[in-house]
This record gives C-alpha cells, structure tokens and sequence, in this order.
C-alpha cells in the first residue's frame, strides 16, 4: 500500500512528480451506502409533487423553560409511530438558534458528544428578552430583529428577519434520522401508507427510506470491510438560504470560495462536497473532495444580509448545494453518517457578526507567540544537527530572516517520535540551544501513530494503560504507518490527554516517560492525524475501530485529529513552570481547532494551479475560524523554477503561516540557494514579511477577540457589493487596509486589482495612485516579479519596523516607521499597534501596548494636519484587547509598556498630502507627479521626530 503510494508518476504539463494521487483510493457518494440513500430520498422528494415531510411535532408537549429561552417537544415520524424523537431548540446570547433533534429511549443512543469538544463552553441561553408567541400551526420566538418559527407538522425551523426566510430546515422535508433497529424489523406498515399517498399505489419502489436496506449492516470497499454493528443510523436535512445567491465554507476543500453547485441544472461539480478527514496527497486543485480538515459551517451571503448555518456533526458528511433561482437563492442537502441533529443558526447579519457568533460557539485562534508570525524553514528531511546549524547559518549569511528551522520524521529512531536518531542528531538539546541563541526556534514533528514496539516506551506506555484505539473485536488497532506496525492513541480519553501532557513536561516529577532531550524552544508538528492509517479503508482507520466511551471511529472521525492538536498544545502550554504560548501545526482539524494552532492545506503540487489553490483554500479556512493557515511554499511535490518559487514566496508572505516545505525527494531549494536575481528577490520577500509584522500581529489580535479572520476576502470586507463575492485571489489582512493580490501565473508583469469603493489606493512600493469607483472597478498594477501586488488603502495608518534583522525576537525593540495613507479627502485616516511580549500570557493581566493613531484635518479651519497618537488601551474595555476580560484596569505604566518605552516612532510618512508642506520639521517632501500612465502620490517623509510609542503625541503638519 504504502510503495503504490509513491511508485508511479504524475505527470502535470511538463512537471512530472513522484507520487500517484489516485481518486479511486477515495470513495464517491455512489460508494457510500447512506450518501446513497440521502440523495435518493431527496431525488424522490424533487420528483413527487406530493411529497411531505412525515416528522411532526407534538403540540401538547411544548414545554418551554426558565429563562425562557428554551423548547423542548417530542417530535414523531408518521412513518414509524413507534419511534421517538426529541426537539430542542435553545436561543442563545448573540442571538444564536440551536436546534437539536435525538431520538430518546430508542435501542441505542446517537452520538451526542459533538458539542463537547467543539464547543469552547456550554452556550450560554439569552437572557430573558425571547417572547415566544403559541400560533396554531407553531410557535415563534421574536428576539432581536429576527423571528424563529417552528413549525408542527411538518416540522421545519425558519430563521426571519423582517419577514424574509433567511435559512430554513427542512423546508423540503428532506429530514430524516435513521432510527436504531434490528436486523430483522419488518418495515412500518406506515411506509406503505405514507408512499400510497405520494405514489397512489403500493407497487412503485417510492419508499420514503428506498425500497431496500441499502448498505445498512455491511458495506465493502475495494479490500475493506465496514461491519456495521450498529446499522443505519444516519441523518440528513436540508438547509436552506432562499434569499442568499453565495454560500461560502464547509472547509476543506480545494476549490473557489464562492461554492459551486453539485446538483441541478447549472452543475459544475457532480458529486457533492464531502467532509471527511483524508490524507490526500497531490490533491486535486479544484475537486469537492475531502482533504485533512472538516468545519460543517456554512455562510449564506446576499447583499442584504449574511446568516450562518453550523451542523455540528462529527462523522462523515456529504453535502449537495444548488440555487434553485441563480443569483438568488440557495438549496443545500447535508447527508451525514451518524450523530444526532444539533444546527446552530447564525443570524449574523453582517459577515463580521457571523465571525462573532460563530467565535462565541467554538472560540477563536488565540494570539499566537510572536515568532510563530515570522517565516518557517522546513523541509523533509534536515538530516542532521549540522544540517540544521548550517540551513540557520547560511540564513544569516545571506542576510535573510527566519524564525524556524523544521524537523520532519527522520529526526527520530525509525520514527518513534520523541526518540532522536543519536547519530545523525546526537545533540538536540545543544542544537536547540544554539538556534535559540540565534532568536530561533526548532519546531519537531510528532504523529499520533506509535510503533508497537516494546522497546518504545511511549507505546508501552499507553499500552499499559489502555490509551490506544481498539479495533472492532476490542483488541488493540493495528495498522501501518511510518513505523511499520502502528497502533494510534485515544485522545477521546481524557486520561490519555493528562499523560501526553506529561511526556513534554520539562521540570515534573510526573511519573512516566519524558521527553528530557528537549527544551522549550522545541515547538511541535501534528502530522498525519487524520488519522492517517497506510492499510486502512481510504488511508484511514476502519470505521469500526472502537474508541474511549465505546463509540464507534465513525462517529468521531472528524474529531480524531483536533483532539491530538488539542493536548500537544496544552503540553507545551504547562510544560514549564511559566504559562507560554505554545506553537504546535496540525494537518487534521474540526470546528474549534482554532484554538489549538495553526493548519495547513497538505501535500500541494509545485504548480501554479495549486499556488492559486492554496490562497483560495486558506480563505474559507479563514471564514470557518482557521484563520492561522497556509500552504507549503513551493509546494510539496515536485521542484519550482525560480519565477514559481518566487511567486510562491509572496503567496506565503501573505499567508498568515508562512513555512516553505518540500517533499524529501526534491531538490533542496532554501531561498539562498536560488541564483541571482531570484536570492535577492526571496531576501527582499522575507524582509517584506518581517517588516509587516506589526500588521499581522495587530491582525491576529483582532481575530483573537472577535474571530474575524487575519485574511479577509472581498465579500467580507464589501459585503452589499456584489461584484466581489465571487473574487478569491486577493484579499485584506486584517483591518489594516491592505490589499494583496499576488500573481499566481507566470510571465506576469501586472495584476488587474479588484476596488471596490470610490476611495484613493496607493501602491505600496512606488505610491502609485489607484482610483477606485462607486460600483467598483478594476485597475492594472504592477507586478513584475519582484514585486507582488499590494496597495494601501486610503484612510489607513500602517505601522511597520523596517530595520532588517535575522529573525522577528531580533526585532523586539526596533522603531517603527508610521504610513499615513490619506483618505480621497487628502485629510483622514486610521490605524493600530498592538503588543506585548509575544510569548507569555501577561498580556491577560494588562501587560500590553495598545496605540491609535489617528490623522484628521486641524478644527481651526487652518492649512494643517493632526496625527495622533493615543492610548487605546485606556479607552476600551479590557475584553475589548484580550477576550479574556482578565484585567479590569489598564495602567499604562505596566511592566510592558516601561520595557519598550524606548522604542520610538522613527518616521510618519504621509500619502496623499494635496498640498506641499511648511519646513520646519525634519522632512523630505516629494510632491505628487502626474504621468500621463500613472499617477504617483506626494509623500512627505518626517524623520528624526523623537516620539516614542508608548506616549500620548501629536504632530501639526502646516501647509
Ligand atoms: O512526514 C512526512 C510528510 C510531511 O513532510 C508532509 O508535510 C505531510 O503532509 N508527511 C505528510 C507524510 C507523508 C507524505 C507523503
């Protein structure tokens, strides 16, 4: 299994690469029993005029309860009288509907447990303020500006708001929870009855669930076997957005953001979007195909409103998306495996509120460690601990920055994790050391996967005390992986997660294995956690495997890998006696892996498809909470000429995490080794990255609290403007008004740019002058290689720190310089800098800088400008900062602040200045020239100003 891996080659255009992505290795829906089943229910529903949903309420059970924000109902099936359902719907703060179905005293229970690991909390209900009006056919609950209609029979949930139906379930009766029965139940006489009413007649094979049990207790795929002890099970349900023309979501997939049709008359893809946790190397770059990651949330976005749909379902999941009228509304058909019904309902009505509401269910991306921002070095495989001296050496001598030096498999002893190969590395600890000395760090990889050896004592460990994967006959999983013979940790197991904690403890006395030949400069990569299993059915673990609980891996599957992220992170958090900020990257991910680190899009292809691929895949990351994402640069398989892998660079400079990682059999391609002029072109790229450092930071500040994404695509940030919803290859980085488009083909010397306002957008390296438009338009910015697209955009105050070092810890105390690019007014704009030490957690207890600057025309009617520096911090609630609401006073004398209270505002550059100004500071002044091309703005440079950053400040600029 693990040669056909790697064997054959693939060849794409003139690049051929040596690995074989072969689909049928994956099923499709027409392989999968209950995928089958669900779009054949929904089949019969398109094509019967007559078709209803058989689920009802009971309107005699409603039973409300304190404070009034919850219902609960028994929900029957016309179809099976016998079998019970309970309804729950909870309106919660935010103004968030959760709607759960389960069916209660049946033969087994669903799986229910979802909620408990994705969830940062449980909810918490609305406070009083839900009225709740009893209507014949239902009941309404009024709160804020929507309305939630529940109705009886048949059951459907709508989300309004000012009387228009914003998402609705099962408005086309599509719901259906498979119920737990034996083998041998005959079917409900009901069904007949109920098929009589659609069909006339008992004959046609129109039954509600299909004619027979279609892959209910066994289904086999190519060599495998699914035994199915628990029979079928699944759920489905139609989500519905009649009013929004754009879904967005659902990561991940490699493919548009704007999610296409899978169904219907305009059918782009066939088969329907799938979540299921896959190692899919050398994917396909537009495919609706399962990769690493599954987040089941969905936007729904119009120009009157956006609303978010979140189906917490943890098992596989397939979902079908058409507009039944193009432009203008949405269809889509959820099909899951397992688990019970439990839909939260976003009312949004801004993307920006959607982010929120989701963030208040499943957290956000905490602030990373500072370094985590700067660019990482990876390849497999450093060989050695010179080799790693040297790759950090030759960073130096190129004059190139770099934060991290990665270790992929071949670091450890016939891959037992956490066991350094002592020949070629026979001093980690030192080498760690002498990297930190540097400013950097090393980051090591560890998989969930452990040889059964008995000679490895993590295995043994875990072995010892049960904390390993059972497979369906109870005896411990076997598989294969790197190891060979492999058997996987059960994180569902919170006692396997207390003793992963111990492993990376550095000063316990915990008993047990500890990785003593490591530091707290070791960082740490989650591989192959989807889980990836070489023999298993679709490079994974059989569904039958039996996890912590005794619920079945299919149950779970989208959950195994976040669960691994989750206690590596918590490890490094405690693993001193001082909380730090951990840095750990997973492959795998679910709904509430944000809270664990950082993720990327897999084993890409060296090709421009797939560097166009990666950004539009870390976008919907973005809006799905994985904000802290990227791509490999350069691409996994394969190696780039020098025009791709400089384009690469700038793809990855702006990609919230930047890592440039290739697969080990090709060419070594560490930027300094690139001949000139590319060396150039990748040191002035890294610098780049380093010299907006601040802008992500204050980016990823911002994300930390509200969950809006570092990387915000048009429709977010223009969301009433329609032209852009379907634009996914530029994008904004955070609130700083920056606008990035890089070049993602080759031969390229400029990029058509997106603006979608009347404002001024100046180019960020030659200040050109772009002029954007009411309705938006395009213009043509230069682009040739060495420069990426990415403009400024008017009304914006960036603050960057442009003294070049060799990594980001280098940096801590370095100037900034202040570009103040003036809005069309020539007068206004508007920025942020946010810090703190970049490592520890005291930033929750005020330890922090937070500065506005603010540039605005002078009261006084005079010739003059204000820029301003004041305190943010002081003017805000503490939430407001850090999300933790931890401190309730904000001194501005605090222990951080008076550490960098030397660093100084160096220089203010202002853009867009109409007229020259008056000589009395330090300035350099170069008036604004207009070519019959191009138009470049003024910049006034004032130097030398002696400000620092930690004070209240203004300047008078006169003219
Ligand atoms: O550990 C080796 C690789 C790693 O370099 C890559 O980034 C992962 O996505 N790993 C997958 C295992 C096998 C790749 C063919």
């Amino acid at each position: 299994m693990l040669l056909s891996c790697f064997a054959a080659a693939l060849v794409f255009g003139q690049l051929s690469f040596p690995f074989a992505f072969d689909p049928s290795d994956f099923k499709t829906c027409p392989q999968v029993g209950f995928c089958r089943r669900g779009r054949a229910l929904a089949k019969r529903a398109t094509e019967s005029s007559q078709w209803v949903s058989p689920y009802s309420v009971r309107p005699e059970s409603v039973v409300l309860s304190p404070p009034n924000a919850s219902l609960s109902a028994q929900v029957f099936s016309s179809l099976y009288p016998g079998i019970r359902f309970e309804l729950q719907v909870d309106v919660l703060e935010h103004g968030i509907a959760r709607v759960r179905l389960d069916e209660v005293n049946g033969m087994r229970r669903r799986y229910h447990q979802a909620a408990s690991w994705a969830l940062v909390a449980e909810p918490t209900l609305m406070a009083p303020g839900v009225v709740w009006r009893f209507e014949e056919s239902g009941i309404r609950a009024l709160y804020d500006d929507v309305e939630l209609e529940i109705s009886y029979a048949p059951l459907t949930v709508k989300l309004i708001r000012a009387g228009r139906e914003e998402l609705v379930l099962n408005g086309r009766g599509l719901l259906h929870l498979e119920h737990f029965r034996t083998k041998t139940a005959a079917p409900s006489t009901a069904l007949s009855e109920y098929q009589a009413v659609l069909h006339g007649n008992t004959e046609s094979n129109g039954w509600f669930e299909g004619g027979e049990a279609d892959g209910y207790w066994e289904e086999t795929f190519k060599a495998w076997t699914d035994s199915k002890p628990k029979g079928p099970e699944s759920f489905f349900i139609d989500i519905d957005f009649p009013h929004h023309s754009h879904v967005y979501g659902i990561p991940q997939h490699a493919t548009s953001l704007s999610l296409r049709e899978t169904t219907g008359g305009n059918q782009y893809f066939s088969e329907p979007f799938r979540l299921y946790n896959n190692d899919i190397g050398g994917y396909d770059a537009d495919s609706p195909m399962s990769l690493y990651g599954s987040i089941p949330l969905m936007h729904g976005h119009s120009t009157e409103s956006t609303v978010g749909v979140f189906n917490l379902v943890a098992s596989e999941t397939w979902v079908d998306i058409f507009h039944p009228v193009l432009n203008k509304s949405t269809a889509t058909h959820w099909i899951s495996e397992s688990g019970i019904m439990d839909i939260f309902l976003l009312p949004g009505p801004t993307p920006d509120l959607v982010f929120t509401q989701y963030a208040s269910l499943t957290g956000t991306a905490p602030l990373p460690a500072y370094f985590a921002l700067g660019y990482h070095q990876s390849r497999w495989n450093y060989i050695s601990s010179q080799d790693v001296r040297d790759v950090s050496r030759r960073f130096d001598a190129e004059n190139m920055p770099m934060d991290v030096v990665w270790l992929d498999i071949q670091y450890s002893q016939g891959q037992k994790y956490f066991i350094w190969d002592n020949q070629s590395f026979p001093d980690p600890v030192e080498m760690a050391d002498e990297l930190a000395a540097a400013g950097r760090k090393v980051v090591a990889i560890i998989d969930p996967h452990l040889k059964t050896s008995n000679d490895y004592p993590i295995f043994s460990e875990a072995q010892d005390k049960g904390f390993l994967v059972k497979d369906a006959e109870g005896e411990i999983f076997v598989g294969q992986c790197w190891p060979g013979s492999s058997a996987w940790l059960d994180f569902f197991n919170p006692q396997c997660q207390n003793w992963w904690r111990g492993i990376f403890s550095l000063n316990s006395t915990a008993d047990g294995w500890r990785w003593a030949e490591s530091t707290d400069n070791t960082f740490i990569w989650n591989d192959m956690n989807e889980p990836s299993v070489f023999n298993g059915p679709e490079l994974t673990m059989p569904k039958d495997s039996v996890h912590y609980g005794g619920w079945e891996h299919r149950d779970v599957h989208n959950i195994y890998g976040m669960l691994f992220h989750k206690a590596t992170a918590s490890a490094l958090v405690h693993r001193t006696g001082t909380m730090k900020r951990p840095f750990v990257l997973s492959r795998s991910f679910y709904a509430g892996s944000q809270r664990f680190g950082a993720i990327w899009t897999g084993d890409n292809l060296g090709t421009w498809e797939h560097m166009a691929a990666g950004i539009r895949m870390i976008l919907s990351d973005g809006i799905a909470g994985m904000t802290f994402s990227g791509s490999d640069v350069g691409g996994f398989f394969g190696n780039p000429d020098p025009e791709m892998l400089v384009r690469w660079y700038q793809v990855g400079a702006f990609s919230p995490f930047f890592r440039a990682h290739a697969h080990i059999d090709t060419k070594r391609r560490e930027p300094y080794l690139s001949a000139e002029p590319y060396r150039s072109m990748l040191r002035d790229i890294l610098k780049l990255r380093y010299s907006l450092l601040p802008v992500w930071y204050n980016a990823f500040r911002e994300a930390s609290v509200s969950g809006i994404p570092v990387l915000r695509p048009q429709y977010v940030v223009f969301p009433k403007d329609s032209h852009g919803f379907e634009i996914d290859d530029q994008f904004y980085i955070g609130g700083s008004g920056l606008l990035v488009k890089p070049v993602t083909l080759p031969h390229v010397e400029s990029a058509e740019v997106y603006l979608a306002d009347d404002q001024v957008y100046y180019d960020y390296f030659d200040h050109q002058v772009h002029q954007g438009a009411m309705g938006g338009r395009y213009v043509t910015v230069s682009a040739p290689l060495a420069k990426v697209p990415l403009l400024y955009r008017g009304g914006s105050i960036v603050p960057t720190r442009l003294r070049p070092r060799l990594s980001s810890s280098l940096m801590k105390k370095d100037p900034f310089t202040l570009t103040v690019a003036l809005d069309k007014t020539g007068s206004t704009a508007s920025g942020e800098l946010y810090l703190d030490d970049g490592e520890t957690y005291t930033f929750e207890q005020g330890e922090l800088v937070w500065r506005k600057f603010i540039a605005y025309p002078s009261k006084d009617g005079q010739a003059s400008l204000i820029v301003q520096n004041h305190n943010l911090a002081s003017h805000t609630s503490a939430r407001d900062i850090v999300g933790g609401a931890k401190f309730q006073f904000y001194d501005g004398k605090n222990a951080y602040a008076r550490e960098i209270d030397s660093v100084y505002v160096e220089q203010i550059i202002i853009l867009g200045l109409k007229e020259e100004p008056k000589r009395d500071l330090e300035i350099d002044y170069r008036g604004g020239s207009y070519g019959m091309n191009n138009v470049l703005s003024s910049s006034l440079t004032i130097k030398n100003l002696g400000v620092r950053v930690v004070d209240d400040w203004q300047i008078l600029v006169q003219w």
